[in-house]
């Protein structure tokens, strides 16, 4: 279509005009080359001409109230800024950090441009702050075209070709991640499929378009690779990591990679985990799988992200001895050291799989001779599926700050860098629930600096985001978002599953309430209630031992209920109904009274939400409206069938006798 900006006619998300007024209405200077350095003059003349100010490059004469420069410094990604004698100054080495001190810029608004500012240094914690896709080329039968994905179709794919006239709104997408501080993108689903598989080799051009169109935003493009790709694709009767022929067809299918793509990032793998091949099936150990694709990648300074997401997917729900929880610290822990230098061993932030709540995985921290990556899920799977309202900042940075032993918390540990599998589609405001925004951009910024203050970042991205009509009605604006995202993931927390058991959701797709769902599955996902109590004893003296996979003191914490914080009691252990939690309260007591205040809760935040109608955009607010109507349905439906299930379980009433079916 003629005269479509591709850039900027999607919704703008956090990066609206009206962010870089306070650049566009005034006079920049850009000092420096190279692409990069393009993209940041592109910024700011596109804000120029939008607000009437002016950008000059190199030598021109001032004065200027803003100068970018590419000088001095030593990392690639860091900045400074400072600002004296009425202007303001970006210094950056790299063009990654001149791009990232723009945006630093853009989120100062009109501040940065006021009084003095003395030289800070910003440079990011983690190097790696990654994407990961489950983006499929062909669509699902089951799973649609997006594995867990609940923001429409895919953003990279369409028809099973790369969608080359949508790539505009892939570069927008680019932009708005390095305002957030990303740096990394997977494009395609861990669960490689077939069609998916050929993107390593005959499809790599398609690929290779989305690479360009992240990399002007400075994102590296990473591939997720199926382990039996020798076999699929290059017609090996084996994809034994020792075997040469299969160690030769790696090289070369790598090679082809970055003849294709220069900058490529690396590939992911899923192996042996939920059906996915792997070295398992050789007799090798998942050290000979990783480091496989690591010597293929070596010669380009490529990584290798390897999952450790890998258990017994097909337990036999009698067997009390097998404990998923367990599994990835048994699998990975023998074989630290054994890693080559460029693979990053990826591991969920919990042991089970991004529960609404899950103590942090023994894993990190329990492997220092490995590059550790923590993976968080962004896509709401199992926190409302972006119908309901959940932000997950809060949940995302206790992880972060949590110590699994005297010294570095996990931002530290994850030395590999932190990835979250987006929850972006090709819905018009990105993420499905226009509020889900607000978790993509708090990753972004957790990943650059893990231990910042997450309400902080809620707020950025509110001010950012939501633009009042008048400044005097921005309180009430900024005031009434934030009062609806900030404690909305305690909020889901209490009307789902409780105190850290876990799933009760219905299968497969995983939305909405099923108590027993998963009770009598193959998953190794239970909560064992029966008459008496509930839970799961993972303690050493009674339990499966996961506590102790914890060091010291978290293990001898976890290990007794009496000590074992409240909100994760029953992943730990199995006790009666009547058991006093350390809030004073029952089990069942609290279980009851969670519920109904999540559904008050949830009714609270949409009375804030319609009284917003007159200060948010129309689309936005009734996007947001539809959704509040069916959060509201099935918080109502999980509280109904998690008090009705507990009291007839229990046959303990409720103490205030509210209504229980
Ligand atoms: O929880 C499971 C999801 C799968 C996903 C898997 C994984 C991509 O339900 O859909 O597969 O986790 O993380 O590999």
């Amino acid at each position: 279509m003629q005269g479509v900006d591709p850039v900027r006619d999607v919704d703008p998300a956090w990066l609206p005009d009206e962010a870089f007024r306070p650049i566009g209405t005034r006079r920049t200077l850009i000092r420096g080359a190279g692409p990069l350095v393009d993209t940041v003059h592109g910024e700011v003349a596109g804000a120029c001409e939008r607000f009437g100010g002016r950008v000059e490059r190199d030598a021109a004469p001032g004065p200027f109230d803003l100068v970018l420069e590419l000088a001095g410094e030593d990392s690639p990604e860091a900045f400074t800024c400072e600002r004296n004698g009425g202007c303001t100054t970006v210094t950056a080495s790299g063009q990654r950090g001149l791009l990232y001190g723009l945006f630093h810029v853009v989120r100062l608004g009109e501040s940065a441009f006021l009084g003095q500012r003395q030289r800070e240094r910003h440079a990011p914690a983690l190097d790696l702050r990654m994407l990961d896709h489950w983006d499929n080329v062909a669509v699902h039968p089951v799973m649609g075209q997006v594995e867990r994905g609940y923001a429409g179709g895919s953003l990279f794919w369409e028809d099973g070709r790369a969608r080359g006239e949508l790539l505009g709104r892939v570069r927008a997408y680019g932009r708005l991640l390095a305002a957030c501080g990303i740096n990394a993108v997977t494009v395609n689903n861990v669960n490689v499929h077939k069609t998916e598989a050929h993107l390593l080799t005959d499809r790599i051009d398609e690929v290779a378009d989305i690479s360009r169109e992240l990399g002007r935003y400075g994102i590296r493009t990473h591939l997720s690779v199926t382990f039996a790709a020798p076999m699929v694709l290059g017609g090996l009767p084996t994809a034994d990591p020792l075997d040469e022929a299969v160690q030769a067809w790696w090289s070369e299918a790598t090679s082809r990679v970055y003849e294709a793509i220069p900058g490529f990032g690396g590939y992911v793998v899923k192996a042996d985990s939920e059906g996915q091949p792997g070295p398992f099936a050789y007799g090798r150990s998942h050290a000979d799988g990783a480091n496989l694709l690591a010597g293929a990648l070596t010669p380009y300074n490529g990584t290798v992200h390897w999952r450790a997401f890998v258990y017994d997917h097909r337990q036999d729900w009698r067997d009390r001895t097998t404990d998923r929880a367990r599994a990835a610290y048994d699998h990975f822990v023998p074989l630290d050291g054994q890693f080559a230098p460029n693979v990053i061993l990826q591991v969920k932030h919990g042991p089970m799989d991004f529960q609404v709540r899950e103590p942090v995985s023994p894993l990190i921290g329990a492997m220092p001779r490995t590059r550790l990556a923590v993976e968080t899920q962004a896509t709401q799977e199992y926190t409302g599926q972006q119908r309901h309202v959940c932000w997950l900042g809060p949940m995302w940075s206790e992880v972060l700050r949590f110590r699994p032993e005297e010294g570095a918390p996990v931002g530290e540990l994850a030395r590999g860098g932190l990835v979250a599998v987006s929850n972006v589609g090709d819905d018009p405001f990105w993420t499905g629930h226009p509020l889900a925004q607000a978790n993509l951009y708090t990753f972004g910024r957790l990943a650059w600096q893990p231990d910042a203050n997450p309400y902080r970042l809620l707020d950025e991205w509110i001010r950012l985001t939501f633009t009042p009509r008048r400044s005097e009605e921005s309180a009430r604006l900024e005031a009434g978002v934030y009062a609806v995202l900030a404690h909305s993931w305690r909020t889901y927390e209490k009307y789902t599953a409780p105190l850290g058991v876990g799933w009760m959701v219905q299968p497969d797709h995983h939305y909405g309430p099923s108590v027993d769902g998963y009770e009598y599955s193959p998953w190794g996902t239970y909560h064992f209630a029966d008459r008496d109590g509930i839970g799961v004893d993972r303690s050493v003296a009674t339990g499966t031992g996961y506590a102790g996979q914890y060091a010291k003191p978290w293990a001898e914490v976890y290990e007794s209920p009496t000590t074992c914080p409240d909100e994760l009691l029953l992943f730990f252990h199995h006790v009666s109904y009547d058991h006093v939690l350390r809030s004073g309260k029952t089990v069942i007591q609290h279980m009851y009274d969670t519920h109904f205040e999540g559904v008050e809760e949830v009714e609270a935040a949409q009375r804030v939400w319609q009284g917003l109608s007159d200060l948010v955009d129309p689309a936005r607010h009734a996007r947001v409206a539809e959704r509040f109507e069916e959060q509201l349905r099935s918080a109502r439906e999980w509280r109904d069938q998690i008090n009705s299930y507990f009291f007839r379980k229990s046959g303990v009433a409720d103490a205030h006798g509210r209504r229980i079916y």
